[in-house]
């Protein structure tokens, strides 16, 4: 998978709690239809073959519609069913370690909470940065200023996701602080209609790129 060709703009995770016992390819489908560049699996509460059962099933969809599937935390899952990626934050498996097992044709993404989070992300291909706003996915998170998405941007030119709480009506700063992409979790999976609420989103980041170029 090449990071070259990668549409950063609409990240979504899939996180198993969200799913609301709704079927994870019908999901995944409506997530790709709707314009998402690239999907996350992330789950913090099933048994290994539940989770590797789900992972397989993201993978059918997402090869079928070429569509970059990272998983979080699993390296060994991301072995199973050859993901694109992993995610990782900074209490997880080292990044080095994780380069080392994957090899330099996998992704690497990490989050960063903070400007020395940022400072171990030497492995990684893409940063994940947050949470930007409250959210109600990682409950008493501290959150992470925009300042921070415009230091690192002058540094270092991977591409980076903001994370945490974006919605509709707050995402026009995380897009001006110079991320490539907005990740999201609960307001695609709280919308009854994923597919409508994944395009209405990527309009809403493609207009806010634009007016962020103009200026
Ligand atoms: N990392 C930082 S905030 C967050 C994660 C996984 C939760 C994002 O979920 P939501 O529902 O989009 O706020
Ligand atoms: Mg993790």
């Amino acid at each position: 998978m090449n990071l070259q060709n990668i549409d950063w703009s609409l990240y979504a995770i899939i996180d198993q709690e969200w799913l609301g016992g709704r079927d994870i390819q019908w999901v995944t489908k409506q997530i790709i239809q709707g314009g998402a560049g690239i999907i996350q699996y992330r789950n913090k509460v099933s048994e290994d073959k539940k989770c590797y059962q789900e992972s397989k099933k993201i993978r059918v969809i997402t090869q079928k519609y070429h569509i970059p599937f990272i998983i979080n935390d699993r390296i060994d899952i991301a072995l199973a069913v050859d993901t694109d990626g992993i995610h990782l934050g900074k209490d997880d498996l080292p990044l080095s370690v994780a380069r080392k097992i994957l090899g330099n044709n996998k992704i690497i993404g990490f989050s960063v909470r903070s400007y020395s989070d940022y400072q171990h992300a030497k492995y990684a291909d893409y940063l994940g940065i947050g949470a930007i706003y409250p959210t109600k996915t990682k409950k008493n998170y501290p959150l992470t200023e925009l300042k921070l998405i415009h230091e690192i941007r002058k540094k270092s030119s991977i591409p980076i996701v903001g994370i945490g709480g974006i919605t509709m009506e707050n995402l026009a700063p995380v897009i001006q602080s110079g991320v490539n992409g907005i990740a999201m979790i609960s307001a695609l999976l709280s919308s009854e209609d994923i597919k409508n609420t994944t395009l209405q989103f990527i309009k809403a980041i493609n207009k806010a790129k634009k007016a962020e170029s103009s200026n």
